[in-house]
């Protein structure tokens, strides 16, 4: 079989045209690729795709909890493919690279081929001079609503929180408080303005208990508006942990409170679930964050079961990929309101806010603030103002990453908390 990894991809050899094409740019050929682990307060998978124009992208490849999973499916079965190509060729790669693994779809290989994704748009944009956004047809908004995290172990801490980000010029507040009786629950963080959920070497047991959970989050929308007002957007996230019918009464009893979502309301894995929840409540319902392509979503769009697609870039096969979902999203009254968690790279949030400003079906962008470190480590040009985000003008992604403050901070094993019921029965954390 013809090798065409030394070769532009459609097996032409490296003749004399491409020479001119190498020069003018037009051609970038991938000379060298790497993966960066680092652990400025959390882990991060960097990939860093080199050219012969002089020019490299970097991607995120991280995938929380199973990082070096990903780095290993970058190195062994994704790199050596690269070398040779033209990095402009995005959609090939992408397509060699997802129809090629023969075993299809999963979060590693598409946090994988996100990663390498990334970075040729980065390098794409590098060579054109250009923000990504403008080679994705331009900005469609002036910029990116986002939302913060407001959280407390009480409802009173978690309104005071939420006040703060009112405060800050914050226009949507995700609400998760502590549940009464419950030592640990999800989203609820250990220190003020940083969450990061996977903090031990070996998974941390915590317990839950759904009738708590669904007799406080009523009392937390209430208090909420009560101190918010109406204008501010409420979103709360369920983490997978309610049945269809539960959803669906939770749904139902927020609805005075009109929250902007109810995300992951239950296990999406079986799409039909909300079919049941539709058909209960009117409370606009999110859900896609733990997606890894557009067919984990099809139906959900398709059948209007859900207003909100959650499908982030470092985990859906990149702004190629994700695109095409927002594109059936767009046909079916479904917008985009990306995860934005602190273990996505500011690499993903630097691609996702200008995904952002050039889908006609935006919905909102999750931001959590990264750490101080993690900036060190991923110099970047965007920026929040008053509740919105607004993306890098430089050419790229406009995010750079700096491989010697990277060293200072190696990896460390961390792994996201599971979930037992009250009688140790496994449950979803
Ligand atoms: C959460 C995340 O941000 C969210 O909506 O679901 O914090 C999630 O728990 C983490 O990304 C898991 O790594
Ligand atoms: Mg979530």
């Amino acid at each position: 079989m013809m090798d065409t990894s030394r070769q532009d991809g459609f097996g032409r050899d490296g003749s004399a045209s491409d020479d001119s094409a190498s020069k003018s740019g037009v051609r970038a050929r991938i000379t060298a690729a790497r993966v960066i682990v680092t652990c400025p307060g959390r882990n991060f998978v960097t990939l860093k795709i080199e050219t012969d124009q002089g020019i490299y992208g970097i991607g995120d490849a991280t995938l929380n909890g199973r990082e070096l999973a990903v780095a290993a499916y970058l190195e062994e079965h994704v790199i050596p493919c690269l070398i040779g190509r033209d990095a402009h060729q995005i959609e090939d790669i992408w397509q060699f690279l997802y129809r090629g693994a023969y075993w299809r779809r999963g979060p590693v290989t598409m946090s994988a081929i996100a990663a390498v994704d990334m970075a040729l748009w980065d390098i794409k944009g590098k060579i054109a001079g250009l923000p990504v956004y403008q080679l994705l047809g331009g900005a469609c908004r002036s910029a990116v609503m986002v939302y913060g995290h407001a959280n407390g172990k009480s409802i009173g801490d978690t309104v005071e929180a939420a006040l703060e980000y009112k405060e800050k010029g914050y226009q949507a507040i995700r609400i998760q408080c502590g549940v009464p009786g419950l030592d640990a629950t999800y989203g609820v963080s250990k220190h003020k303005t940083f969450y990061e959920p996977a903090d031990s070497d070996l998974p941390a047991e915590d317990v839950w208990d759904t009738a708590a959970y669904m007799r406080v989050v009523p009392k937390l929308f209430a208090a909420a508006r009560e101190a918010l007002g109406e204008d501010v957007h409420l979103l709360h996230d369920v983490h997978h942990r309610l049945t269809p019918i539960e959803a669906g009464r939770l749904g139902r009893d927020l609805e005075p409170f009109r929250p902007f979502w109810i995300e992951d309301a239950t296990p999406a894995e079986n799409q039909d679930n909300f079919r049941l929840i539709r058909s209960h409540t009117t409370t606009p319902l999110a859900v896609g964050e733990i997606f890894n392509s557009i067919w984990d979503c099809k139906d959900l769009i398709q059948n209007q079961l859900i207003d909100y697609i959650r499908a982030t870039i470092v985990h859906t096969g990149g702004i190629t990929h994700l695109r095409k979902v927002a594109m059936l999203a767009d046909l079916h009254n479904v917008r985009t309101g990306c995860h934005g968690a602190t273990d996505l790279s500011p690499v993903t949030m630097a691609a996702a806010l200008h995904f952002d400003l050039s889908i006609p079906n935006f919905g909102i962008q999750e931001f959590m603030r990264h750490t101080d470190a993690t900036y060190e480590v991923f110099p970047n040009s965007y920026r929040f103002e008053s509740g919105f985000m607004y993306c890098s003008e430089a050419p790229g992604l406009g995010v750079d990453f700096d491989e010697d403050k990277a060293k200072l901070y190696p990896y460390k094993r961390a792994y996201l908390p599971v979930n037992r019921l009250k009688d140790g029965t496994m449950f979803n954390w």
